[in-house]
């Protein structure tokens, strides 16, 4: 049987930084796109892909082109290393899919596969800052995350505590003003809840519109959060 071991060194010979595993039993009610996406599969692997600092240090008022170049990249590594991870597992035998790391299916709802950042919670990988991102202890929010959906038998990790306590520095950041610096002890129940989503969403495509960056980013909340800057 495929080890964990052996799925963290594929994807960490590949630059991974972190890898998890989710049960997904206990991702009941993420409403994945297509709905039974999740169905033939017992655990997620998620691997967390950091961000050079000095990329995401230049998001002062919102994402510059060397941050946009710095995104790019590492949606490009991380798809690399959810392919690799999956032709890993498929060797020994399981089913795996590899889901792309930045893919809007439904423009209008602004939604992906699934919610990546839930996954990595239940893997252990860190908790949901006020932000909304997934803040790691190591790297805080600086991270980019991959997904892998396999029905190997794999150990899972569990939830981490939140550890944002009283701190607001993404909310104070946030160029739009849209993080409203609510604290969580487990997961938002909506978007809604932890932001103005439509401030946040509407700022970021407003940043596509910029000279070199071109996709709906913005940085800044990630820079500012105080995990990521130790
Ligand atoms: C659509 C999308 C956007 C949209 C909408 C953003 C938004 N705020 O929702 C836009 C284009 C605006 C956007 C902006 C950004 N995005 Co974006 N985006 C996505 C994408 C493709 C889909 C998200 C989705 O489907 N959300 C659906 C909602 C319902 O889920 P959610 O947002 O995760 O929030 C819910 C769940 O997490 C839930 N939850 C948590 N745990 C659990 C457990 C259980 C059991 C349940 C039921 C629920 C639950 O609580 C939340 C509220 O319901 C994901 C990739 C992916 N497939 O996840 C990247 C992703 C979330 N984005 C990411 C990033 C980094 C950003 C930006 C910083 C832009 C940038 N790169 O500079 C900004 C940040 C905005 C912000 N503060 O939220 C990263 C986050 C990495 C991290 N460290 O957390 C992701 C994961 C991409 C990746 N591959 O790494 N994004």
């Amino acid at each position: 049987m495929v080890g964990t071991m052996c799925l963290e060194e594929t994807a960490r010979d590949l630059g991974a930084d972190r890898v998890g595993v989710a049960d997904l039993r206990a991702a009941q009610g993420l409403e994945p796109r297509p709905e039974g996406l999740l169905g033939p599969y017992l655990r997620a692997v998620v691997c967390a892909l950091r961000l050079p600092d000095a990329s995401v240090e230049t998001c002062l008022e919102g994402p510059t082109p060397e941050y946009a170049h710095c995104y790019r990249v590492a949606n490009q590594e991380l798809d690399r290393i959810g392919f690799a991870v999956a032709r890993t597992l498929e060797r020994e035998g399981y089913r795996a899919l590899p889901l792309p790391a930045s893919q809007l299916l439904d423009r209008e709802r602004l939604v992906g596969h699934v919610s990546y950042k839930a996954l990595a919670r239940l893997a252990g990988l860190g908790w949901q800052g006020k932000s909304l991102l997934l803040v790691t202890p190591e790297f805080g929010p600086r991270v980019r995350l991959g997904v892998v959906l396999t029905d190997a038998p794999l150990p899972a990790g569990r939830p981490a505590p939140n550890l944002c306590g009283s701190c607001t520095a993404c909310a104070d950041a946030c160029p739009v003003g849209a993080i409203r610096g609510v604290g969580t002890e487990s997961h938002y129940r909506s978007r809604e809840e932890a932001l103005e989503f439509s401030r946040c969403a509407e700022a970021c495509f407003g940043f596509a519109g910029r000279p070199h960056i071109e996709k709906p980013i913005c940085g800044v909340c990630v820079r500012a959060c105080p995990w990521g800057a130790r």
